[in-house]
């Protein structure tokens, strides 16, 4: 038979050989023409499935709700910083992504393992927090810098309230939010947080379309699918930064030397 000459790329999402280009085997024009948004996009390239429309409009609402949060988190204030450096808009961008990670923006994959884990192993809440607590670790997920209860974060509320308006079922995020009573009632700012709703709310997606093995839960939550969803959100809102500082021609920053505390063993704190 015929013997395919061996290759040193495989892939399995898009093919631009033909006419016109395919995502996830589906000709453009045809994604067009039924797509309702961007959600239909990423759930062709990411998952290579069509998810139900409840499910892409969970993800559009993800990918609108965390486009910025303002100047003074982690990502922004690295943008910001380089972009007054006078570095070019791919640097500026690139210099803000790389703060997302474990306790910005890219608690999202943790969070939803430790969820799918509590949550499938009928773990009590309760025991849930002391197993962290007892093991030294944060949960991802879990607390914010400014968000508490008297101040909750309007987007939690938002992506809840379309979950319960529209999931066919939201048993992790209710496991998520018995853990955040737990939490809570130690500390008002260990809420569940934006990170970790995106994480329990996915979970849902996955149970409630019954379009995932249990292999691929696993895989979803193990290799970055869902720290992806905040990574390209908040893309949004770097470039968007970067743009203005450029837009307001600012200086090279120069951190206040008063905001340092200088700490020298032989002369102590100044
Ligand atoms: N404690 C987020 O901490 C933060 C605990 C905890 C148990 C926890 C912290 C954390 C997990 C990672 C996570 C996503 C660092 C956050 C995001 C996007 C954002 C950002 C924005 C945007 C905040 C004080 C006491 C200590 C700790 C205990 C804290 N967290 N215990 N589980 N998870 N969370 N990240 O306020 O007894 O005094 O030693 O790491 O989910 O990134 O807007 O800013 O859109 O840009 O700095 O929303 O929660 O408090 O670290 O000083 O801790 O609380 O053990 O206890 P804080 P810390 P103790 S959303």
């Amino acid at each position: 038979g015929r013997v395919r000459v061996p290759t040193n790329f495989v892939t399995t999402i898009s093919d631009d050989r033909g006419d016109e280009p395919r995502f996830a085997g589906k000709p453009i024009s045809d994604v067009m023409e039924k797509a309702g948004g961007i959600g239909d996009i990423v759930s062709l390239l990411w998952f290579k499935r069509t998810l139900p429309t409840w499910a892409t409009k969970f993800l559009e609402m993800v990918l609108m709700l965390c486009a910025d949060h303002g100047p003074c988190v982690s990502g922004a204030h690295n943008a910001i910083v380089a972009a007054r450096a006078g570095k070019d808009l791919v640097s500026c961008v690139a210099s803000g992504m790389l703060t997302i990670g474990p306790r910005f923006g890219g608690a999202v994959d943790g969070a939803a393992r430790n969820f799918l884990r509590g949550k499938d192993e009928n773990i009590p809440p309760f025991d849930f927090v002391e197993q962290a607590k007892k093991a030294g670790i944060r949960l991802p997920g879990i607390g914010h810098r400014i968000k508490s209860v008297d101040n909750p974060d309007k987007r939690v509320e938002l992506l809840i309230d379309y979950a319960r308006k529209n999931f066919p079922s939201t048993d992790y995020l209710n496991y998520a939010l018995e853990v955040e009573k737990i939490t809570t009632a130690k500390s008002g700012n260990l809420i569940l947080n934006v990170d970790g709703t995106i994480a329990a709310l996915f979970l849902d997606v996955m149970k409630a379309s019954k379009m995932f093995s249990p292999a691929e839960v696993k895989q979803v939550t193990s290799i970055g699918y869902l720290n992806g969803l905040f990574l390209l959100s908040r893309t949004i809102g770097l470039v968007g930064h970067a743009l203005d500082q450029y837009r307001l021609n600012q200086p090279l920053y120069r951190h206040q030397q008063t905001d340092v505390l200088f700490v020298n063993e032989e002369i102590g704190y100044v």
